[in-house]
C-alpha cells in the first residue's frame, strides 16, 4: 500500500523547509523588527478585542461605522479528535477546531494579529492570511515554536471572505491536517443583514488507513502527493452536519454560507440539493451573481452565499463531485423547520427526503450503538446475553454500513425493485449459503441468479476495496437479521479467508 518517497522529493521538502527556516531566521525572533511606531490617527483609534467563534458559528455582524485596532489572539493545539466514527485522527488546529477560529473585521480596521503555538504542541507553525497585503501574508512574521507566540500587525485593506492557512513545511501536510479557516473583512457599509449565517469549511484528508477505518489515523505523505483523499470533509468529520449537528433554520429567513475550501487539494462543487442560491459572491469578492445552483470554490478559495428557505424539509450541503459527497464524507444537512408551502413545494420530488432519511438512519443507527456499547460494558462481568448485545451492536454497525452503501439499489427497507435489484428481504438465494453472500459482496456478481422464483440478470459491483473485513462482516449480520431474516453474527476473520482466496 505505502509507496516510498522518491528521494527527489524529500530533498524538494527538506528544501522547503530549510528555506522557510532561513526566511524566519532572518525575520524571526533574534531579528524582529520591534513595534511598529503608529501615526497619530492609528494611535486615536479605539482598541477592541476580536470575537472568535468555532464552525459553524459566526462571530455577530460589526455595527460600528469607523475603523478599530483589532487584537485577534490565535492559539495553535495539536489534538486527537474523531474524523469518522471509532476513527481518531491528530489534527493540528487553529482554535481547537477544524476549520480554525472565525475572525471578524472592518474594512480599514488595523490587525494586532498573535499567533501563540501552545506548549503540547509537537511542530513549529505560521499563518498566512489571505486577507493581509504583504509578503507571505504573515507567514514569516508568525513563524512560532511550541511554547511561543509572534504578533505582526496589518491593515485591512480589500473587503472579502478570505482563507487563512498554515505556511510552514512541508505545507500539504499542515493543510492536510486541518490548519486552515476563515476571515471575514466587512465593507464599511457591513454585508446585507440576514437572518442566520453559518461558517462551513471543505478540506480533504489522507489517512494511512482506509475510509471508516476504525483506530487513531496518520497522515499518509504518498496519497497526498497523489492527490487520492481518503476523506473529504465538511467542518473537519464525517457527519459534522449531521443529524443533532445539522443547521437549523426557521422558514422565511434568510440564509448566509460562508464556505471556504482549506484544501490542500481539491477543488469544491458546492451544492445544497433543494436549494438556489440568491446570491453568490463568488470567490468571496465583492460582486455578486443571482440564481446559482452549484458553484466553483477553488482550494484556498472562498465565497458567501445568501438564500432564503421557503419550504420546510432537510436540505443536504454536497460537494456535486460526489463520491466525494457520499463515499469519503463532504455531506452536511441544513434543517429548515415551519409551515409547509404546497405550492413551492407539494412533497414529492426524491432528492431531499430520500437522502435525509438515510443520513438520519445513520445517525439514528450511531447514537444506538454507543447505547449498545454502554450497555455491553456494565453487564459484561455477570450477564448470559453479553452475546447477544454483542450481536445486535455489530448489527446497528452493519446498519450504518448498508445505508452507506448497499440501500442505494437493494433499498433501505431490503425489498430491492423489480426486474433490476434483487431482494435481501427474505432472499432464498440469500439464506440458503453464507459464504457465497460474503464473496458476492466483495467481489460482485453478474450473470442470471434467481431469487424467489424470479430471475435477475444484472451485474452488483464489487467491494472488496471499499469495505474492510469487519464492515464486510457488519453488514451482512445487519442483513442476516433484518427484515424477517434470521441468521448468526458474520467474524471478520471469515471474511478474511475468503478475500484472500485464488481461484
Ligand atoms: C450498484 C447497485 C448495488 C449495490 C450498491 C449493491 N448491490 Fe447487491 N446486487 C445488485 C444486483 C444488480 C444484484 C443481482 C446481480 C445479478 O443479477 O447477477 C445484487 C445481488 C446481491 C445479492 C444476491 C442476490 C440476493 O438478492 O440475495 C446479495 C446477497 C447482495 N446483492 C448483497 C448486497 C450487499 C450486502 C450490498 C452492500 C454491501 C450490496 N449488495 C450492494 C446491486 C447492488
Ligand atoms: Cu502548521
Amino acid at each position: 500500500m505505502k509507496k516510498k518517497l522518491p528521494p527527489l522529493l524529500i530533498g524538494a521538502l527538506l528544501g522547503a523547509s530549510l528555506f522557510l527556516h532561513n526566511l524566519n531566521a532572518s525575520e524571526g525572533p533574534s531579528d524582529a523588527k520591534g513595534l511598529v511606531i503608529f501615526p497619530p490617527e492609528i494611535v486615536a483609534l479605539p482598541i477592541e478585542q476580536a470575537i472568535l467563534t468555532s464552525p459553524p458559528r459566526v462571530p455577530p455582524p460589526l455595527t460600528r461605522k469607523h475603523s478599530a485596532r483589532v487584537v485577534v489572539n490565535l492559539e495553535v493545539r495539536e489534538i486527537n479528535m474523531p474524523i469518522a466514527d471509532g476513527a481518531d485522527y491528530t489534527f493540528w488546529t487553529y482554535g481547537g477546531t477544524v476549520p480554525g477560529s472565525f475572525i471578524r473585521v472592518r474594512q480599514g480596521d488595523v490587525v494586532e494579529f498573535h499567533l501563540n503555538n501552545h506548549p503540547s504542541s509537537k511542530l513549529p507553525h505560521n499563518i498566512d492570511l489571505h486577507a493581509v497585503t504583504g509578503p507571505g501574508g504573515g507567514a514569516a512574521s508568525t513563524f512560532t515554536a511550541p511554547g511561543h507566540t509572534s504578533k505582526f500587525t496589518f491593515r485591512a485593506l480589500n473587503p472579502g471572505i478570505y482563507v487563512y492557512h498554515c505556511a510552514t513545511a512541508p505545507v500539504p501536510m499542515h493543510i492536510g491536517n486541518g490548519m486552515y479557516g476563515l476571515i471575514l473583512v466587512e465593507p464599511p457599509e457591513g454585508l446585507p443583514p440576514v437572518d442566520q449565517e453559518f461558517y462551513v469549511m471543505q478540506g480533504d484528508f489522507y489517512t494511512s488507513g482506509r475510509f471508516g477505518e476504525t483506530g487513531l489515523q496518520t497522515f499518509d505523505m504518498a496519497k497526498s502527493i497523489d492527490e487520492h483523499p481518503t476523506y473529504v470533509l465538511f467542518n473537519g468529520a464525517v457527519g459534522s452536519l449531521v443529524g443533532d449537528k445539522a443547521l437549523v433554520a426557521k422558514v422565511g429567513e434568510k440564509v448566509r454560507i460562508y464556505f471556504g475550501v482549506g484544501g490542500p487539494n481539491l477543488t469544491s462543487s458546492f451544492h445544497v440539493i433543494g436549494e438556489i442560491f440568491d446570491q453568490v459572491y463568488y470567490e468571496g469578492g465583492s460582486k455578486t451573481q443571482d440564481n446559482v445552483q452549484t458553484t466553483l470554490v477553488p482550494s484556498g478559495g472562498a465565497m458567501m452565499a445568501d438564500f432564503k428557505v421557503d419550504v420546510p424539509g432537510t436540505y443536504v450541503l454536497v460537494d456535486h463531485s460526489l463520491s466525494r459527497a457520499f463515499n469519503k464524507g463532504a455531506l452536511g444537512m441544513l434543517k429548515v423547520v415551519g409551515d409547509e408551502d404546497r405550492v413551492i413545494y407539494s412533497g414529492k420530488e426524491i432528492d431531499s427526503v430520500y437522502l435525509g432519511s438515510q443520513s438520519e438512519a445513520g445517525s439514528e443507527s450511531s447514537r444506538r450503538e454507543a447505547e449498545l456499547k454502554a450497555r455491553i460494558a456494565a453487564e459484561i462481568r455477570s450477564n448470559p446475553t453479553i452475546a447477544g448485545l454483542t450481536k445486535e451492536a455489530q448489527e446497528e454497525r452493519g446498519k450504518q454500513v448498508y445505508m452507506g452503501v448497499c440501500f442505494a439499489c437493494h433499498l433501505p427497507d431490503g425489498k430491492g425493485l423489480p426486474n433490476v435489484f434483487p431482494p435481501l428481504a427474505a432472499s432464498d438465494f440469500l439464506l440458503a449459503d453464507r459464504e457465497r453472500s460474503v464473496r458476492i459482496v466483495l467481489k460482485g456478481l453478474s450473470g442470471p441468479v434467481t431469487v424467489n422464483g424470479t430471475t435477475y440478470n444484472s451485474a452488483m459491483p464489487p467491494h472488496e476495496t471499499a469495505l474492510t473485513d469487519q464492515q464486510v462482516a457488519d453488514v451482512l449480520t445487519y442483513v442476516f437479521n433484518s427484515w424477517g431474516n434470521s441468521g448468526d453474527a458474520f467474524k471478520a476473520d471469515d471474511v478474511k479467508a475468503i478475500r484472500n482466496e485464488r481461484h
